[in-house]
């Protein structure tokens, strides 16, 4: 069983019941010009998982691991996103540099070229922070107990899906290098938390880790 050094302690998992899990690395959110950064917030900090994120998913590929992808984002006529949301989120809806914000079947909604899903994986569509809230993603992932998380971002929809997922029996090994916060110190204090008391809602380590791992799978 393939096995990762990770804090609070190693994390084996089998391959046939694992998914690794890509959280919103969607244009609205790490493209310069794009909604993120009009908000006021560095898109660098995002964009620094692009690369490691584009290696673990190959080195997944080939170990035929499976791999959920995921967008935050709402129907046209917003009738799924809650006027609470709203109310806090007005752009949601409105024309941005790269199409409405956050609606799905626009340009900026869609996940970045670097990281485009391949034919036959699935690719979940969430109307909240957590992947698990009004999806399918509970049925996508029958026969897996173990998830390796990564995506945007670390306090906010990352840290959702992982809580949303341990009250669901699931086993969670965060990548520090994978998830990504436009604020350092939240990046820092968010997988901290992952961590602590033993581990209270996962495992974190960094994706060289997994993907050496992945790669003495025997195949
Ligand atoms: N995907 C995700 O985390 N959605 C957010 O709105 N994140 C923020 O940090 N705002």
């Amino acid at each position: 069983m393939p096995t990762v050094a990770a804090d609070p302690g190693p994390f084996s998992f089998d391959l046939s019941s694992t998914a690794l899990i890509v959280i919103d690395m969607q244009r609205d959110f790490l493209l310069p010009g794009g909604f993120g950064e009009s908000l006021g917030n560095d898109v660098k900090q995002l964009r620094r998982t692009i690369e490691p994120l584009a290696a673990l998913l190959a080195a997944g590929r080939a170990a035929g691991l499976k791999v959920i992808h995921t967008r935050e984002g709402h129907l046209p006529d917003l009738s799924d996103c809650p006027p609470a949301k709203l109310k806090r989120g007005s752009m949601i809806g409105q024309e941005g540099r790269f199409g409405k914000i956050l609606i799905r079947g626009e340009y900026g909604h869609d996940i970045i070229d670097e990281l485009a899903p391949l034919d036959g994986e699935d690719v979940v569509d969430k109307p909240g922070k957590g992947a698990f809230y009004g999806t399918d993603l509970s049925k996508i992932l029958e026969g897996c107990t173990s998830l390796i998380v990564t995506g945007v971002t670390t306090e906010v929809c990352v840290h959702t899906t992982v809580r949303e997922a341990n009250d669901r029996g699931y086993e969670c090994l965060v990548l520090a290098d994978c998830v990504g916060s436009y604020f350092p110190e939240f990046q820092r204090v968010g997988l901290q938390m992952i961590a602590a008391q033993g581990g209270i809602f996962g495992w974190v380590a960094d994706s060289p880790a997994v993907i050496a791992a992945l790669e003495g799978v025997d195949k």
